[in-house]
């Protein structure tokens, strides 16, 4: 962002301001400005034709949005994440070619003519469909968010990444179209002593996890598109499991077969990882759902007020895993006042919730933080109150309240005050 406003007009802003006591910045004439009195170049010859590109790319100018890593967070990219720009990102919707990638064991490169699903273990009728027969299925269209339980994993001793995308990144918000995993189950007929899935992706990690079956035959959908388009390969082309509102980590890519069975499996993902370190030293295991919790995208470290003080627009992103988002509340001054924020776009079930809160910054330092309540009256709690429940050892499943500290230049800084 740029801020070459001339002083004058400046000047004019803050005076119209103080005496309208203007709700928005209007913006005001200024005389002599170039980008009005000169011809620019793209006005003064003919611009590139139809076609140029036929699978459209954004800007050159928005070249700074895109997924990012932390290098020094894991050995090998093929067994890493990296992060969604959320504080480049507003509405709700992830565009697909900014939603974070976690994989452990690098991309699948499926061709999706030999592409097969097996439905296998305690079923009536053991199933292989393709893609094809997939498709022939009744399809579904639901905007779901997926956050991995390690997102916000690094900050649980302390705030330590400097950046919502580091902090908050690894989220999606999708919609998602396929059948419901319901359908399949049913084609195979699912025995009275099956109460158990294993979904199994095809990639070189061969990911499984345990899924009961109560909410496999609820709201999980076998996908193959994402916001209109086939899958994207970083997100499991062809095929993935969606499992709403639970760890991101249950969400299957690659999908190539799921077994019933009559107890859950404890494999890897579900002991020696994905399970929560108590203070006592024992594991919690099967953390499923995600617990409500918001951030403010912006101002945040990589999005720093540029505007000088006035009319200054805060906004971030809210979810539960459990229902919508009733409320989000802002504070400016570290938790002293709250103020109810305005959640603007579609409010659907266990997807992310656009929040706003305008206000006039007198350019004093501010303490940001967000907190969400959700439609079953959870409230998302400080990072104190999730220690005292959880201890230190956990990585997975912090919630807690983040905090942003705006200097008088308008920057931002990762800290805790609670
Ligand atoms: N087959 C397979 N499925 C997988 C994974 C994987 O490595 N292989 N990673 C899981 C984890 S830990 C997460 S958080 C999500 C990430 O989904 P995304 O890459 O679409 O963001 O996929 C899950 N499904
Ligand atoms: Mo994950």
């Amino acid at each position: 962002m740029t801020d070459k406003t001339p002083t004058s007009r400046r000047n004019f802003l803050k005076g119209s301001i103080a005496a309208g006591g203007a709700l928005a910045a209007t913006p005001a004439l200024a005389a002599g400005d170039p980008a009005i009195t000169e011809v620019q170049p793209w006005a003064n010859q003919l611009g590139e034709g139809v076609d140029v590109a036929p699978y459209g790319m954004p800007s050159k100018y928005e070249a700074h949005v895109r997924r990012r890593d932390v290098p020094w967070l894991t050995a090998d990219p093929v067994s890493s994440v990296n992060f969604t720009p959320l504080h480049e990102l507003d509405g709700v919707i992830t565009p697909n070619g900014l939603c974070f990638e976690r994989h452990h064991g690098g991309t699948a490169d499926i061709d999706p003519a030999k592409y097969r699903l097996m439905i296998n273990g305690l079923v009536e009728k053991e199933l292989v469909f393709t893609l094809q027969d997939l498709k022939r299925f009744p399809r579904q269209n639901r905007a779901y968010f997926l956050e991995c339980a390690a997102n916000s994993g690094m900050e649980w001793r302390g705030a330590q990444l400097n950046g919502c995308q580091f902090t908050h990144g690894m989220i999606h918000n999708v919609i998602y179209t396929g059948v419901s995993l319901r359908t399949i189950l049913e084609q195979a007929g699912v025995k009275t002593n099956g109460k158990w899935v294993m979904p199994e992706g095809a990639d070189a990690s061969a990911m499984t996890r345990s899924i009961p079956i109560e909410k496999a035959l609820d709201d999980c959908l076998v996908a193959f598109a994402m916001n209109g388009e086939a899958l994207r390969p970083e997100q499991g082309y062809p095929v993935r499991l969606v499992v709403p509102g639970w760890e991101g980590n249950m969400w299957v890519k690659w999908l190539r077969r799921i077994e019933v069975g009559d107890m859950p499996w404890h494999h890897r993902e579900e002991t020696s990882k994905y399970t929560d370190l108590m203070a006592n030293g024992k594991a919690r295991r099967f953390t499923w759902e995600m617990d409500a919790k918001s951030v403010i995208t912006n101002p945040s470290p990589q999005a720093p007020i540029t505007h000088g003080k006035g009319h200054t627009i805060i906004t971030g992103v809210a979810w539960s895993g459990r229902g919508t988002i009733k409320e989000v509340h802002v504070t400016t001054d570290g938790g002293r006042n709250w103020h109810q924020a305005r959640i603007d776009g579609p409010s659907w079930d266990k997807s992310m919730h656009r929040f706003y809160y305008e206000f006039d910054w007198d350019g004093s330092p501010l303490l940001l933080q967000s907190r969400a309540v959700d439609s079953t009256g959870y409230v998302q709690p400080t990072k104190n109150e999730l220690r005292a429940v959880r201890g230190e050892n956990s990585i997975y499943h912090n919630n807690g309240i983040q905090t942003w500290h705006i200097n008088e230049k308008g920057e931002a800084e990762n800290v805790e005050i609670s």
